[in-house]
């Protein structure tokens, strides 16, 4: 149970991916929706067939719509294909799977973005049509692009190209998030930081999610980029440009407030590649390993009671360790990780 007066608080969360959209679904099934703001990933966005597609803002939003097929974790439940059908028997390219209701999103989105509107006015305006109270903000309203380098060849190839097109099964040398020196948190991301009793960093990947998040500039300076020596990102002669270079404040009120759960339970991800990505970087691919990157960033780490055995070694690295059930297969397994979360920092 949490006690009434906790549901009053505001919650502030990072996200991006389907398991950071489950976390957001387990918060706002806890606190009141209307307090929680979630800061989404945009790395991931990209144009195809002229649209502009944004699959994380788009994942919690149809998840908190609860219009999200579940099985999938992305896209809507009840879907039609006529577009992608038509689209196979063209021979077009048909790699990317977009729904039909999907398509009218997209089309919506690119239309007001033409017209000059920002991506953060396009979230607004679908929140309010699919009647959602939480803030879903993006992390920025520059374009900013997660780009991986393939190890055999040295080719750079895009978000999606690598997780759907390639199925993220090939290995990766090197990630930057093109254009992040240039950019600016979007309007509401820092004063949620700063306002925020809470903030969670949900178990997304923390190289295709998090990282993003952390090291645009501005928001390096509140919460400190994840400590991670090698570049992971350039500017735009892809000159090394590491946030973690940056002389930060170090705000121990904001670390303080912070928690980051693990994506990593018993050495593997649930889903995608972190587990893969932690070792192609050079870090251990543990919960132990994905809390020696956060350490500076949050003052709390929670770990699965599969990883109970690591608790010492995180405490050891200077943040407090909680251990519990972080598998979310339901939404009440996320509401219950979200409540140890808050109560974590609360410390009651
Ligand atoms: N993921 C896939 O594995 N295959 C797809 O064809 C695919 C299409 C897609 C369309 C819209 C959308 O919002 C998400 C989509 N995703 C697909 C998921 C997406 O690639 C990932 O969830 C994120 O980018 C990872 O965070």
């Amino acid at each position: 149970m949490i006690p009434e007066n906790l549901t009053k608080l505001k919650v502030t969360a990072l996200t991006g991916g389907v398991g950071g959209a489950k976390m957001i679904q387990g918060i706002v099934n806890a606190i009141e929706p209307s307090r929680v703001t979630a800061i989404v990933n945009t790395g991931d966005d990209t144009i195809l067939h002229g649209l502009y597609i944004s699959p994380d803002l788009d994942t919690v939003t149809y998840t908190l719509a609860g219009m999200v097929d579940r099985g999938k974790g992305w896209g809507l439940a009840d879907e039609s294909w006529t577009v992608m059908h038509t689209l196979e028997e063209l021979k077009g390219e048909t790699w990317f799977r977009l729904g039909d209701k999907d398509i009218a999103l997209h089309m919506f989105r690119t239309n007001m973005l033409s017209r000059g509107a920002t991506l953060s006015e396009v979230t607004s305006t679908l929140c309010t049509h699919f009647g959602i109270a939480t803030h879903i903000l993006p992390m920025s309203n520059d374009p900013i692009k997660t780009v991986l380098t393939l190890a055999e060849t040295g080719e750079e190839i895009g978000f999606q190209e690598y997780f759907v097109h390639l199925s993220h099964t090939v290995p990766v040398s090197r990630i930057r998030y093109a254009g992040i020196e240039d950019a600016t948190a979007a309007p509401g991301v820092l004063e949620a930081i700063t306002s925020a009793d809470v903030i969670i960093i949900s178990p997304s990947n923390p190289f295709l999610s998090i990282f993003p998040i952390l090291s645009i500039p501005d928001i390096s300076e509140l919460l400190p980029p994840p400590v991670y020596h090698q570049t992971i990102a350039t500017d735009k002669h892809h000159k090394s440009f590491d946030p973690a270079d940056k002389q930060h404040k170090n705000n121990p009120k904001i670390r303080a407030k912070t928690v980051a759960i693990s994506p990593i339970i018993a050495g593997k991800a649930l889903k995608g590649p972190a587990d893969r990505l932690l070792n192609e970087m050079g870090i251990q691919p543990t919960a132990a390993g994905v809390a020696s990157i956060y350490r500076d960033t949050a003052s709390v780490f929670i770990i699965d009671d599969e990883d109970a055995a690591l608790k010492e070694e995180i405490e050891d690295m200077g943040m407090r360790c909680l251990v519990t059930n972080t598998i979310m297969h339901d939404v009440e397994s996320s509401r219950n990780l979200a409540i140890e979360a808050i109560k974590a920092v609360i410390q009651i």
